[in-house]
């Protein structure tokens, strides 16, 4: 199975599951436990002080001998030093958020990783696969944390159309059906954020888990927009304070510190109500934790019913 996949061969991995690269939870447990699992295991670098940084992949490394990557959160204020060290340990595949990572593209390649930038455009996917990008993750509004402005279904087949380089479709994806629709729209792997939260290895809160299992269809909002770095996270205390204060007038700089260490004070702290806690529209759907290796052997294992119930549909089966 996925032999003549393009990221499986592209990046020598078993199954074509991208873990979303998430700050402070995608940590070396959750990272190594996917990369063992045959998918691709992430750290999320957030705004880790390289320091950090380092040990968590000193760990990655001792825990699984397979390709893991880093993702590089390109607002952080350590970015400079994050790439630098990505290539001092020659990380085998650096994804990168919230931003344009063009200038870092050609000292990684240099090394032999594989740069794959996560774009929420068209024209930025056109852009980086120029200067040299090996494959781009197409990431749609229903995902967790930082967004884009346009949804999953509507972008993949526009990013896959404009670029010569694999798509990796990210937002809303959670099981079998999802990495099945995300095959139809011409991407060739998909990336999950939120059904990795909801996994025995991830190291969240369990405040945070029971919140996002409890989560519905209209669970999550949108702050941020008129910052201009919108933020899907579930509505509670801190988004309402938010909302109240945008609608009263409030300046960037009061809007902005409501967000300051409001993410740790969510999956560390467990203070689900004043934390933020960024999580994708999936998460409606989602109401088990189960292991890494579960999650990935359950929607591998689904494929092959579904391709079944599609056929049936259209008269073929
Ligand atoms: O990066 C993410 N998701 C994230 S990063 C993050 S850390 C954070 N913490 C506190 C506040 C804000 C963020 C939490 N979630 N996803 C990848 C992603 N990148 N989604 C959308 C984009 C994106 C958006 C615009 C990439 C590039 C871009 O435009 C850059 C340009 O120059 O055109």
């Amino acid at each position: 199975m996925f032999e003549n996949n393009a990221i499986c061969k592209l990046l020598n991995i078993k199954y074509p599951i991208f873990q979303g690269g998430m700050a402070w939870i995608g940590t070396a447990e959750l990272a190594s436990a996917v990369s063992n699992a045959g998918g691709l295991g992430l750290i999320g670098a957030g705004h880790m002080p390289p320091d950090v940084l380092h040990k968590e992949i000193q760990k990655c490394k001792a825990w699984t001998d397979k390709p893991f990557g880093v993702n590089v959160m390109l607002m952080s204020p350590f970015v400079k030093e994050v790439m630098q060290l990505m290539v001092d340990e020659k990380v085998p595949v650096v994804t990168t958020g919230a931003g344009n990572p063009g200038e870092y593209v050609p000292s990684l390649k240099a090394i032999g990783s594989k740069v794959i930038p996560v774009v929420a455009s068209v024209a930025l996917a056109k852009r980086l696969v120029k200067s040299g990008a090996d494959a781009v993750i197409a990431e749609g509004c229903e995902s967790g944390g930082h967004i884009g402005e346009i949804s999953t279904m509507p972008l993949i087949p526009q990013v896959v159309d404009a670029v010569d380089v694999p798509v990796i479709a990210a937002g809303g994806f959670a099981d079998s059906r999802g990495i099945v629709a995300a095959f139809a729209l011409g991407a060739s792997a998909i990336q999950m954020g939120t059904r990795f939260v909801l996994s025995k290895e991830c190291i969240a809160h369990p405040n945070y888990k029971n919140l996002v299992l409890k989560a519905k269809d209209r669970s999550t909002v949108v702050t941020g927009r008129t910052l201009g770095h919108p933020v899907r996270v579930l509505a509670n205390k801190l988004t309402r304070t938010f909302f109240e204060m945008e609608a009263a007038g409030a300046s960037n700089e009061e809007l902005e510190a409501l967000g300051t260490g409001a993410l740790h004070k969510a999956t560390h702290l467990g203070d689900v109500e004043n934390g933020s806690v960024m999580i994708g529209q999936i998460s409606g759907m989602l109401d088990d934790i189960k292991t890494v290796k579960e999650i990935i052997d359950d929607i591998v294992n689904g494929i092959a019913p579904v391709v079944d119930s599609i056929q049936r549909k259209y008269g073929e089966g």
